[in-house]
C-alpha cells in the first residue's frame, strides 16, 4: 500500500544508494524496529515530521477540552459530571505528556504554542465542530475516542522513543474514554424514544467527521510515505479508517441505531464494509480554518493562555527562588 503512495503525490523516496553513510545507518536502526532516542543523532526532516505531528497531536489534545468541557456544568447527574471532569483533565495530561515528547526534539513549548495561536500549527478537524447536546458526549467517547484509539494503538510501536511511550498510557486512558462515551450513548439508546432520537442525531452528526479524523485518503496523503519509511506511520490513513468503520458499525447495530450512510454494505469478499464515498473537502475547508467552530476555538485558547500569564509568571518565580535558595545551602 504504501509503494503506490510513492507516487501519488508525496514525495519519492530517497534510495538507500542516495543516503549519506548517516542517514544510511539511521534508516537500518529503525528497520530493526530500535527506538530512536532524544540524543541519537536523526535526519533533519525525521525531527521535523515529528515536531509537526506531536505538536499537532499535543495541540488536539488541548482544544479537544473544549467541545466536552462546554457540558461539565450541564452534565445529567453528579455521577457523569465527575465521569466528564476526570476525562477532560485526562486530555490536559496527554497534551502534556505530547508537548513534553516534542520538547526533546529540541522545540520549545512556548514556540508550539504560540505557532498554535497563529494558527501556523493544526489541530484535528473533529474539535471544529459543536457539542450541540448531552448525546455529543457520548458520541465523542464512543466514535472520536474510538478512532483515537484506532489512530494511537499502533504509534506505541513507532520509531520514536519518547512519543511511543507517551502513546502507551494515553492509549490506556482513552480506552476508559471510549467506554464511557459508548455507556452514555447505551443509556440514551435504553431511554425514552426522545433519548433515542438524540442518540442519533449525534450519530448522524459525528459519523463523517469522525472517519475524518484519520487524514486524506493514502493517495492525496502528503507525508504518509515518508513517514511509514520511518516507522512513524505504521498503517496508513485508510487502513486506519477501514479498520474504525468494521469495529463501529456493529456497536451501532447493538445500539440499535443506524450509521448515516445509505450505501454501507458488508463486503464478503473484501471482508470489510464498503461505504460511500467520504466527502474529503469538508475535511480541507475544516483544516484551512472554515469549520463551524475554528475561530471560536483559537479565540478561546488565546483568551486562557493570557488569563493564564500570571500563573506561569508566579510558577516561575517560585522556581528560581527555589533554585536560588539551593546554590545558596550548596555553596
Ligand atoms: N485534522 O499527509 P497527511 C485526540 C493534515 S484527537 C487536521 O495524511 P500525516 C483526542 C496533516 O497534518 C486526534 N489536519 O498527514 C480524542 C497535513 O498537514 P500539514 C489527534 C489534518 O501527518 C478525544 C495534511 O493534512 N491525533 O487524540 O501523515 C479527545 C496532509 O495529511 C487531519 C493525532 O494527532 C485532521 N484530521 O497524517 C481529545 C494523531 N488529517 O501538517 C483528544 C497523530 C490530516 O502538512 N497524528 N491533516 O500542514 C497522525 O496520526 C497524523 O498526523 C494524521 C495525519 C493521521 C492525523
Amino acid at each position: 500500500m504504501y509503494a503506490q503512495m510513492v507516487d501519488t503525490g508525496a514525495k519519492r523516496l530517497r534510495t538507500s544508494e542516495e543516503m549519506s553513510p548517516e542517514e544510511r545507518a539511521f534508516q537500518e536502526r529503525i528497520d530493526a524496529d530500535i527506538k530512536i532516542e532524544p540524543k541519537d543523532w536523526m535526519p533533519e526532516a525525521y525531527r521535523k515530521t515529528l515536531i509537526r505531528q506531536i505538536s499537532q497531536h499535543a495541540h488536539s489534545e488541548i482544544v479537544g477540552m473544549l467541545p466536552e468541557g462546554n457540558w461539565i456544568t450541564r452534565a445529567p447527574t453528579l455521577k457523569r459530571k465527575a465521569i466528564l471532569m476526570a476525562k477532560v483533565q485526562d486530555e490536559a495530561g496527554h497534551g502534556l505528556y505530547l508537548y513534553a515528547a516534542a520538547e526533546t526534539l529540541g522545540v520549545s513549548r512556548d514556540e508550539l504554542i504560540a505557532d498554535l495561536h497563529s494558527g501556523k500549527a493544526k489541530y484535528s478537524s473533529i474539535f471544529n465542530y459543536p457539542t450541540l447536546t448531552w448525546a455529543d458526549i457520548g458520541a465523542i467517547g464512543w466514535l472520536v475516542d474510538g478512532a483515537a484509539i484506532m489512530n494511537q494503538i499502533p504509534l506505541c510501536r513507532c520509531s520514536h522513543g519518547p512519543y511511543s511511550r507517551a502513546m502507551i498510557r494515553v492509549c490506556k486512558e482513552e480506552s476508559f474514554h471510549q467506554r464511557q462515551g459508548f455507556d452514555i450513548m447505551m443509556t440514551l439508546c435504553r431511554g425514552t424514544l426522545e433519548q433515542k432520537a438524540m442518540a442519533q442525531d449525534a450519530l448522524n452528526r459525528w459519523w463523517w467527521p469522525s472517519l475524518m479524523m484519520f487524514g486524506p485518503p493514502d493517495a492525496d496523503s502528503v507525508h504518509s510515505a515518508q513517514s511509514a519509511q520511518w516507522k512513524i506511520k505504521i498503517l496508513s490513513n485508510d487502513e486506519l479508517r477501514q479498520r474504525f468503520v468494521d469495529q463501529t458499525v456493529p456497536q451501532a447495530d447493538y445500539l440499535g441505531i443506524k450509521v448515516p450512510d445509505p450505501l454501507l454494505k458488508w463486503n464478503d469478499e473484501r471482508g470489510h464494509y464498503d461505504t460511500s464515498p467520504i466527502d474529503f473537502e469538508e475535511l480541507y475547508n475544516v483544516v484551512k480554518g472554515n469549520g463551524p467552530c475554528n475561530r471560536d476555538r483559537l479565540r478561546t485558547r488565546v483568551k486562557a493562555w493570557e488569563e493564564g500569564a500570571w500563573v506561569r509568571d508566579a510558577a516561575l518565580a517560585h522556581a528560581e527562588k527555589r533554585a536560588a535558595r539551593s546554590a545558596r545551602k550548596a555553596a
